[in-house]
């Protein structure tokens, strides 16, 4: 794949990060997009260190509008014209039934998981349309398939991007730009932690008996699906470990 502008949404950690490390590793240029300025130059030095990537912080919460809207037009020359948006910031928090749950806290996950990428998707996509080429990344997830117990909201939010990802791949389908909906299942990152609201030990019984995925391996199927010749488009992908069936059937040894 010739050498692309990547811009990954929550790239400080988990899926994001590993998409960075990956697409880094593979010589193309990103834009790290994150909450936490501190773990962003982390990321950034290592892969400047490793790979000798160029690397672009912009650090902002994808959930403030304004803000994202400006720092995308402050981008530097051809910096604008993004070829790959991984729209991959997502939360939840909490695990409470729906009848039961906190607004507040729904209004986080809601703005987050749902709003601020379809506003990453609103600034971003028609430079791609003008530009002829563009590939949108959403990270979806098995949670979008069907509910499961204490996933209401999530799994709403989940069901949200696949439909905005279909949604948009039809709306896109007369142009070269292409939109893909990955799907992961069980992977260990900070996810779990704010979940629980930081009950590290909770997050731990998650991944408990079994080999989830890591951040990285996330990353390599969304490499895969942004590498693959221009006229494949990987519309929706899957993906979980061996030993996890569906949202709730997972084998624990
Ligand atoms: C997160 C994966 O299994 O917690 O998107 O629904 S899961």
């Amino acid at each position: 794949m010739e050498k692309k502008t990547v811009l990954i949404t929550g790239a400080s950690s988990g899926i994001g990060e590993g998409c960075a490390r990956k697409f880094a590793m593979n010589g193309h240029r990103l834009i790290l997009n994150g909450r936490n300025q501190e773990k962003l130059k982390a990321v950034k030095q290592e892969l400047e260190e490793k790979y000798r990537a160029e690397v672009l912080l912009l650090p902002f919460d994808v959930r403030n509008r304004e803000v994202a809207e400006a720092a995308l037009s402050a981008l530097p020359g051809d910096w604008k014209e993004i070829d790959v948006l991984i729209n991959n910031a997502g939360l939840v928090i909490g695990v409470d039934k729906e009848h039961e749950g906190n607004l507040d806290e729904w209004d986080v996950v809601i703005d987050t998981d749902v709003k601020a990428l379809l506003a990453m998707t609103r600034l971003v996509v028609p430079g791609m349309v003008e530009r002829g080429r563009g590939h949108v990344i959403n990270m979806g997830s098995i949670a979008g398939d069907y509910a499961y117990p204490g996933g209401s909201v999530y799994c709403a939010c989940k069901a949200a991007v696949k439909a905005l990802s279909d949604g948009l791949r039809i709306d896109l389908v007369d142009t070269p730009v292409r939109v893909t909906n990955i799907k992961p299942g069980l992977v260990e990152t900070n996810f779990s932690v704010v979940r629980f609201r930081g009950n590290k030990e909770a997050a731990d019984n998650v991944y408990k008996g079994i080999r989830p995925l890591s951040g990285d391996d996330i990353a390599e199927v969304v490499y895969f699906a942004a590498a693959v010749p221009q006229h494949i488009q990987i519309a929706e992908v899957l993906v979980m470990p061996t030993n996890q069936a569906t949202g709730t059937i997972v084998s624990r040894k």
